[in-house]
């Protein structure tokens, strides 16, 4: 398997360009199943170590359904598949554009959770146009230990997340520590109080915000990734859930920028139109970084060729 290695402000892509498994055609829905179902050893070894790292997302290209899309794209990490990733897509749009493969400056990849298109800005900078975002439970409240009670809300930005304004511990890199237990605590609140995303979806990603006023950005979050690791970039699909929750509570107006920045300082500009009917659509801009190429060698007597599970 011959792969690219990119970063997103920060946050390693690694994309999968010859030798994946073949899923067999259809909707992006029907091979990831494939690929959860048949191939997860292929998963494993591409992502976890001794090749990989907790914090790496994978994107294997597929054929997609839609002859307008260039690829479809199946996203994973650590801990198993995601439905859309912002950075990912970003780092796969900057992939395809090295490898000249990108057949315009607009680029179009299928997702098993709906066709998103990237603006390239140069070729190491692209804006993302996101799936529709929308906060599906507005003010809700969870209890963790040691904490006052904290509210926040449930939104869909491709991938499922609870978002919280946070003042408790500053979002900064030496509170890594601390932040990753406090969202951990979080989700697992909110998955023994039965609250979920749409059609009881789990919700595996958990973003606190704070002000980055002494930076010049809107924003600093702090994201726990399924998988427990932090996204080392603003995250695509999480900045489109904030956009999202800040034009249901009337803090962000369509076309506005709002610049989105990472617990370690990477940033992301953000904005969002409303397409026909109402919904925000968000656009996420951002760098991507090729940072190596590969061939993926697992040898049959290799007894970690699939990777050392998580303990
Ligand atoms: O950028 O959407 C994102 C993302 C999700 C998980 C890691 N990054």
């Amino acid at each position: 398997m011959r792969y690219i290695d990119s970063h997103t402000e920060g946050e390693p892509t690694r994309v999968v360009i010859s030798g994946g498994p073949d899923l067999g055609g259809g909707t992006l829905k029907q091979q990831l199943a494939v690929f959860a179902r048949d191939f997860d050893d292929v998963r494993r070894a591409l992502i976890l170590e001794p090749r990989g790292s907790a914090a790496l997302v994978g994107a294997l290209l597929c054929p997609p359904t839609d002859p307008e899309c260039e690829a479809g794209v199946i996203f994973f990490n650590n801990a198993g598949f995601l439905g859309m990733c912002g950075h990912g897509s970003i780092g796969v749009a900057v992939t395809l554009a090295y490898l000249g493969r990108a057949r315009a400056p607009q680029i179009k990849l299928e997702t098993p959770v709906g066709v998103v298109t990237l603006q390239m800005n140069g070729a190491n900078e692209a804006t993302l146009e996101n799936v529709p975002s929308f906060v599906h439970l507005a003010d809700v409240t969870v209890a963790i230990d040691g904490y006052p009670p904290l509210r926040g809300d449930v939104g869909w930005g491709g991938n499922w997340f609870f978002l919280v304004d946070w003042t408790h511990t500053p979002i900064r890199p030496e509170c890594i520590p601390q932040l990753t237990q406090v969202t951990r605590q979080i989700r697992r609140a909110l998955r023994e109080r039965g609250i979920t995303g749409a059609n009881g979806a789990e919700i595996d990603h958990i973003e606190l915000f704070c002000s980055a006023a002494d930076t010049g950005s809107d924003s600093r979050n702090f994201v726990l990734c399924p998988g427990d690791e932090y996204d080392r970039s603003p995250c695509g699909t999480g900045t489109s859930a904030k956009l999202a929750c800040l034009a249901a509570h009337g803090q962000l107006k369509p076309g506005e920028v709002w610049t989105q920045e990472s617990v370690i300082g990477g940033r992301f500009q953000a904005s969002y139109r409303l397409d026909a009917e109402g919904r925000v659509v968000p656009a996420i801009r951002g760098r991507a970084y090729i940072c190596a190429e590969g061939t993926l060698v697992r040898k049959p007597e290799d007894p970690f060729r699939n990777g050392i599970p998580a303990p």
